[in-house]
């Protein structure tokens, strides 16, 4: 395995959450670490499950395997293993898994003295998840409100949950959720082009530089956010984009039960308009 030369700089013992030196060491480009070994724990296992409800299910097509959470006359309680037992337990599997990513990025954060963006980043989209595996079936009262595993049928439960609130489009934050999506597409989409126009000319013209960028923008709308600016906006943007993701869906059922274009009532009584 090629190593780059600064590497060798880089990788210093340090920075762990648990177990010290114990697993603090490197295979080929990767660093183990304690949170290394339970990932792949969890991964071995949880997939294993997968192939196992594939299997009871009958079919190994990708887009077809199907494992649904158990039925709602099951509460909270555990279901037997063919009747979601197995959805149950691949999602322990999974939160296992996301959680222990999550601190080995933290660490590997800590060993570089770096900030921790990237776990707080991943974390996000970690808590969307649990939202829509936990927190909601909790609140519901019910594990069988959690998604099933499936490429098909996870997409059938968004159609179901979403006319059973009518209008999914009505739901407040499913709208700011949706205009931080599009707007953090908007964002990316600028500032790569604006990188890449830049730093990438045609063979034989020279490299511009953050002058160039901020000028560009400065020329088109009279301010420019900044090379550090705009990550800080990128990284604003996405996060509230899954952030209301996880709001709009645990309002939806817990909070607001009959359907979302009714919600804006509160509009159209207003007393101002008698
Ligand atoms: C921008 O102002 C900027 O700073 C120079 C960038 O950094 C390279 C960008 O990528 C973009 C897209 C902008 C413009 C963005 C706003 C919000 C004015």
């Amino acid at each position: 395995m090629a190593m780059l030369t600064f590497e060798r700089k880089y990788r210093v013992r340090g920075g762990t959450l648990v177990g010290g030196d114990l697993f603090d060491f490197w295979i080929g480009p990767f660093w183990i670490g304690f949170f290394g070994i339970t990932t792949a724990f969890f991964t071995f296992i949880g997939v294993g499950l997968i192939l196992m409800g594939a299997s009871i299910q009958g079919t190994f097509n990708p887009w077809l395997i199907n494992i649904p959470p158990p039925d709602l006359a099951y509460g909270l309680r555990l279901a037997p293993m063919r009747e979601g037992g197995l959805w149950q337990a691949i999602t322990v599997c999974a939160i296992g898994a996301f959680v222990s990513w999550a601190l080995r990025q933290a660490e590997i954060s800590r060993k570089l003295g770096m900030g921790y963006h990237i776990p707080i980043a991943y974390g996000v989209a970690v808590f969307a998840y649990i939202t829509l595996v936990v927190f909601r079936p909790i609140l519901m009262g019910a594990w069988g409100h959690g998604f099933p595993y499936g490429i098909w049928s996870h997409l059938d439960w968004v159609s179901n949950v979403g006319y059973q609130h009518l209008h999914f489009h009505y739901n407040p934050a499913h709208m700011i959720a949706v205009t931080f999506f599009f707007t953090t597409v908007l964002a990316l989409s600028m500032h790569g082009g604006l990188v890449l126009s830049a730093l990438n000319p045609p063979k034989g013209e020279p490299v511009k530089t953050a002058e160039h960028e901020n000028t560009y923008f400065r020329d088109l709308i009279g301010y420019s956010i900044g090379t550090l600016g705009i990550h800080r906006l990128g990284l604003f943007l996405a996060l509230s984009a899954g952030f209301w993701s996880a709001v709009c869906i645990v309002i939806s059922g817990p909070f607001w039960t009959r359907g979302w274009p009714e919600w804006w009532g509160w509009w159209l009584n207003m007393p101002i308009w008698k």
